[in-house]
């Protein structure tokens, strides 16, 4: 395809689709600021200090000197870009204003560096970016106006959408985002499954669907990271990543606002699902920034049977769990 500019259609930067997208001047200029961010983390990862900050964010966890490093690239960025109203990560123990001014601005949540624990290993991790029109982060991810992240693998790669379909670029030797594939789709079921979590702590619907899984010949792949592990359901066209409810953590482990809406945001875009084990992820109304919650992402045949699956094993017994769950 040549594109208008006369450039074939694998030469166009990510400035270049997002305006060829039409995409607004303020939400353009910030995505690719989100994009140039990027390069900084990439010299972190491959440069930086592997050990602990000697810090522990919210959840008591220890940060790592590089979640601390990618999360101060970004909000400095972000900080400086002039379109940006408050901003929220997986490091920040609370929601950071910016700008008082919500006219033409952007709320963005993200996560710096998901998946940190498996740079020491030299697993492939990523940047997830969650972005809102306005002030307000406290929204249905529905309400995104768009979606990126950034996969620093054997290749650093950049997926992103605004509601029009789902795009993918690579870095070239020039650090620049070039783009590689438009509008990544998902077929209705998969072969490929990653299942999160402990498998003894899985409850009777959640286990009797990934048996079902694993009986039509399934096979598991998993990372560790979400970020990974969602763009190889992207990129293959198919597959399903669950970190379900277990037994005593009613909410799973994944945070809603900077890990699930933005990738649900995604994959519902390529025509997959993203459900709680009941209801679409991006119709969930976050109660505070840090909530968690049961995660069933990927093809929407396969996303639907675990739904039913749930139903059938779990509510049926009216387990104290489903009301965990909807609380
Ligand atoms: P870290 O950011 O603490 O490494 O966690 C990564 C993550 O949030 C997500 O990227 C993975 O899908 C999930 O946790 C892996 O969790 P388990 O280590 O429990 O499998």
């Amino acid at each position: 395809m040549i594109s208008k500019a006369g450039k074939t259609k694998f030469q166009i930067d990510l400035r270049r689709h997002l305006r060829e997208n039409y995409v607004n001047e303020n939400l353009t200029h910030l995505i690719c600021e989100i994009a140039e961010a990027s390069k900084y983390i990439i010299h972190s990862i491959s440069t930086g200090d592997l050990g602990v900050a000697g810090t522990s964010n919210l959840y008591g966890e220890q940060q790592l000197a590089l979640d601390v490093l990618a999360d101060r690239i970004l909000r400095k960025r972000l900080e400086h870009s002039r379109v940006v109203a408050n901003m929220m990560s997986e490091e920040m123990d609370e929601i950071i204003p910016v700008s008082p001014d919500c006219d033409g601005k952007y709320s963005v949540a993200f996560d710096p560096l998901d998946g940190s624990s498996l740079v020491d290993v030299n697993l492939a991790v990523g940047t997830i970016v969650s972005i809102f029109e306005g002030c307000d982060l406290l929204q249905p991810g529905r309400r995104q106006v768009a979606a990126v992240y950034i996969l620093y693998g054997p290749r650093t790669t950049l997926v992103y959408s605004v509601g029009k379909g789902v795009h993918e670029f690579g870095m070239n030797m020039l650090r620049e985002y070039t783009l590689l594939k438009e509008n990544l789709t998902l077929q209705p079921q998969g072969n490929l499954y990653s299942p999160g979590g402990q498998r003894n702590l899985y409850t009777p619907g959640v286990e009797g669907f990934v048996s079902k899984l694993e009986g039509r010949g399934v096979k598991l792949r998993y990372s560790g990271g979400f970020v990974p592990d969602i763009n190889q359901i992207l990129l293959k066209g198919q597959g399903i990543f669950i970190y379900p409810h277990l037994q005593g953590h009613p909410l799973g482990k994944l945070r809603l606002l900077f890990e699930l809406s933005p990738m649900a945001f995604l994959i519902e875009q390529a025509g997959g699902a993203a459900s709680d084990g009941h209801r679409p992820i991006l119709d969930l109304q976050p109660k505070q920034i840090h909530e968690r919650s049961p995660v069933f992402i990927g093809c929407k045949d396969d996303v639907a049977m675990a739904e039913d699956f749930i139903r059938r094993l779990e509510n049926d017994q009216g387990s104290e769990l489903e009301v965990d769950v909807k609380s």
